[in-house]
């Protein structure tokens, strides 16, 4: 591990503020080196990611959307209309779009770290639903959660789809939707998707495809970094890993070096050894009695459980 150098030449053009490239660079220079899953996401990221939930390994959208095609009026009367919902990650907003006939929201908050990806897809659920009040908000989530004026706190619904929770460590997990819980008002709540424990080769399979989707979505955190941080990883030098850690009840995605290389980045430089990872994303997968101590932990009180028949995902809803 090299420490951060403060005048090497720079190798490449860093487009990333300087805490943004702190935090890569922290990360990289870690004994077990590290980056945020929060670096999957730029334009290209969002849209492999989108792909990933298409393919016939990655159960978790399609297990979560039947959910809510069966059981979305359920969760819409334990709601109510009129609410404002704030959707944390929105992506496409097509989940929360698909619940709208049911759950009538006034107003629809997509929150979301990739721009350019969020406004277009607001902009195209103006125009298919006028009556609702569209906020889309760029905001990173591994930040503070602090909301603008804008969104009124009566009425606050939360939404967060997808078992995303799964991407925190468990305290983590708490201490976010902890902050969650103290953005709503007293009438409010959150509906919240949950990957659950099951078969480990079901997981294994829905985080390393055969067709190398998930793998092309993890290397493409390496082209990220370089345009972030001015950094310059060669994608054709690493390889996907990704395994289901049943002690700690995770899928791990890693990338791992091919050869013995060195990595330059604005300020830093690191040298890895063959075989050598950087641990990219956890993904943690919970019982129903597990996730609900974190709700409760978080001062959430769950009012509403519903699941698929094979128990694989779940969907909660948390009133405050
Ligand atoms: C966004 N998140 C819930 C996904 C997951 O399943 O943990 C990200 C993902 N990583 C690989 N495939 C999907």
């Amino acid at each position: 591990v090299v420490a951060p150098q403060t005048s090497s030449k720079p190798v490449g053009i860093a487009h990333g503020d300087a805490a943004t490239i702190a935090e890569i660079s922290a990360g990289l220079l870690a004994q077990q080196a590290s980056t945020s899953p929060k670096y999957f996401y730029d334009s290209l990221g969002s849209h492999l990611f989108e792909a990933i939930c298409e393919l016939p390994e990655y159960y978790p959208t399609r297990t979560e959307a039947a959910i809510f095609a069966r059981h979305g009026a359920d969760m819409a009367a334990r709601i109510g209309p009129g609410a404002i919902l704030l959707d944390l990650g929105a992506g496409n907003c097509a989940k929360a779009a698909s619940l709208f006939p049911l759950l009538q929201p006034r107003q629809y908050v997509p929150i979301d770290i990739a721009s350019d990806f969020l406004q277009e897809a607001a902009a195209q659920l103006r125009q298919r639903f006028p009556a609702i009040d569209m906020t889309p908000l760029v905001m990173d989530l591994s930040q503070p959660l602090a909301l603008p004026a804008t969104v009124p706190v009566q009425g606050r619904q939360f939404f967060y789809p997808g078992s995303s929770i799964g991407n925190f460590t468990p305290r983590d997990a708490v201490a976010f939707l902890r902050q969650v819980r103290e953005n709503v008002g007293k009438d409010g709540g959150l509906l919240i998707g949950v990957d659950l424990v099951k078969d480990s080769a079901v997981l294994d399979a829905a985080y390393d495809d055969a067709i190398g989707v998930t793998a092309a979505f993890n290397l493409n955190m390496l082209r990220h970094l370089n345009h972030l941080a001015g950094a310059n990883f060669d994608p054709a030098q690493w390889r996907h890993v990704a395994f289901f850690n049943e002690a700690e009840s995770r899928i791990e995605m890693h990338l791992e070096a091919l050869c013995a290389l060195t990595v330059h980045w604005s300020g830093g430089e690191r040298r890895f050894a063959q075989g050598e990872r950087i641990h990219t994303e956890n993904s943690y997968k919970y019982t129903l009695e597990g996730f609900g101590k974190l709700l409760s932990e978080a001062g959430f009180r769950v009012d509403g459980t519903w699941t698929d028949d094979a128990h694989w995902f779940a969907v909660l809803h948390a009133a405050a």
